[in-house]
């Protein structure tokens, strides 16, 4: 069993109980790290909080990423709160609706802005502001998808960001491995959460992946926080700036 007591862990990215984030959050409460789980505005409060009760020791905070302001609002409250943080959990992407139903070639300047300055910049501000407090070192991981490799239909301008995101994280990890801060991507299969529900034909690519995929079936939340435990953890001690995927092996097949 994967022990991370005594480690303080920062989840961006809970809008519910489908979230990645939730599952990440319960598989790093499992392992016995203290939780600080993140939210982005008033609109998600009552759900947020009432999930992060859930989980004994475990404390809400708001913030939206998009925001330099929140950011440095929030690791303030951070500081003062724990002193110190071991883990970083970006699980946070947004490509305006439009942008994913109409050609790429159709993608606005405006759209492309918003998906990586969302997706991806936000990433960058979140590591600057949390590097300060990893004192003991530290473990960042963020979430990625295929779509980055590969073209997959409708994904457009979000598989242009999450490339971007997965290099991001080689840059982030070659700056921070100085200080023992590691920087990975898990790229997890397709999952039914409220970021995947608003696209058409998911339950067809649902059904498409577990068909194809060596485990033949698809991917739940619990795994890709297991493996967001194994990456926080001193068992992955030397795998940075990597990109794990956790999609029943689906990336695999030609
Ligand atoms: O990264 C994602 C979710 C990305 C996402 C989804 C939405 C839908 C609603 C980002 N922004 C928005 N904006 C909205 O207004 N996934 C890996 C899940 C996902 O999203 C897709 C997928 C898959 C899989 C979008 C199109 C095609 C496939």
């Amino acid at each position: 069993m994967i022990d991370l007591h005594g480690r303080v862990a920062v989840i961006f990215g809970l809008a519910n109980q489908r979230s990645i984030a939730w599952g990440i959050a319960q598989q790093l409460h499992a392992a016995g790290a203290t939780l600080a789980i993140s939210y982005q505005n008033e609109r998600m409060r009552a759900e947020a909080e009432g999930l992060i009760q859930e989980l004994p020791g475990a404390e809400a905070f708001q913030c939206d990423v998009s925001s330099d302001e929140e950011i440095d609002r929030v690791f303030a409250q951070l500081k003062e709160r724990f002193g110190q943080l071991h883990i970083l959990v970006h699980a946070v992407a947004f490509a305006p609706a439009d942008a994913l139903r109409n050609d790429f070639l159709l993608t606005s300047r405006e759209a492309f802005r918003v998906a990586h300055d969302v997706s991806v910049y936000s990433l960058i501000a979140l590591s600057r502001a949390a590097a300060p407090l990893m004192t003991e070192g530290g473990s960042i991981i963020t979430l990625s998808y295929y779509g980055a490799e590969k073209v997959a239909p409708h994904y457009n301008v979000m598989g242009v960001a999450k490339a971007s995101l997965e290099a991001t994280v080689r840059y982030l990890a070659a700056d921070l491995g100085k200080q023992n801060v590691r920087v990975n991507a898990i790229s997890a299969g397709p999952i039914k959460t409220l970021a995947a529900r608003g696209i058409g034909g998911l339950s067809e690519m649902l059904r498409i992946h577990a068909e194809r995929a060596p485990l033949h079936r698809n991917t739940d939340q619990l795994e890709v926080g297991a493996t967001a435990a194994f990456l926080a953890s001193d068992l992955a001690s030397g795998i940075t700036g990597e990109t794990i995927y956790v999609d029943s092996g689906f990336n695999i097949m030609a």
